[in-house]
């Protein structure tokens, strides 16, 4: 699996950066992010969300974010009329300050599956229906190198 199975990248897109998910997600479909994390990170968060609205804000499906302060982590949780929900926090890391990463979020019809670096991390079950997921989003402390947006057939 690379970008270059891709329907759709972005490359080298300015951080924070927000866009159209092209067609919406669908089980089967995958994102792959590749970038770099800086040195002195402190966290990055990719957002899968309805809608590009700030105000409010729109609802935000899955909510990945990898903290590199205190005792490392990933949190993922998602926001509903502009309240986060429970979070579900990983007491692991496969991320590491300056170096690059390849992220791969899997669309299952039940959940979202995430991998980085070609190792399974976590599933988060979809608290959102993934038919009104549109939107993706990265902000925060990352360098991003490419998204590639990858249909299921
Ligand atoms: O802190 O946690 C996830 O549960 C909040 C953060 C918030 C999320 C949230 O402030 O930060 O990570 O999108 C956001 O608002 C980010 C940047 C209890």
């Amino acid at each position: 699996m690379s970008v270059a199975n891709a329907k759709h990248t972005v490359l080298n897109p300015v951080i924070p950066y927000t866009g159209p998910i092209p067609g919406g997600l669908h089980p089967g479909e995958i994102i792959i992010i590749q970038g770099t994390v800086p040195p002195e990170a402190d966290r990055f968060q990719v957002d899968l969300s309805s809608g590009c609205s700030t105000k409010p804000r729109s609802d935000v499906a899955l909510h990945f974010s990898p903290r590199f302060i205190g005792s490392p982590c990933v949190v993922c949780n998602s926001l509903l009329r502009e309240s986060w929900g429970k979070e579900e926090t990983l007491h692991q890391l496969p991320y590491k300050r300056g170096a690059p990463f390849e992220t791969i979020i899997l669309v299952h019809q039940d959940a979202f599956k995430v991998a980085v670096n070609g190792t399974h991390l976590l599933e988060y079950k979809h608290k959102i229906p993934l038919n009104r997921v549109d939107t993706f989003s990265i902000s925060g402390n990352v360098r991003v190198h490419a998204i590639g947006y990858i249909p299921n057939s």
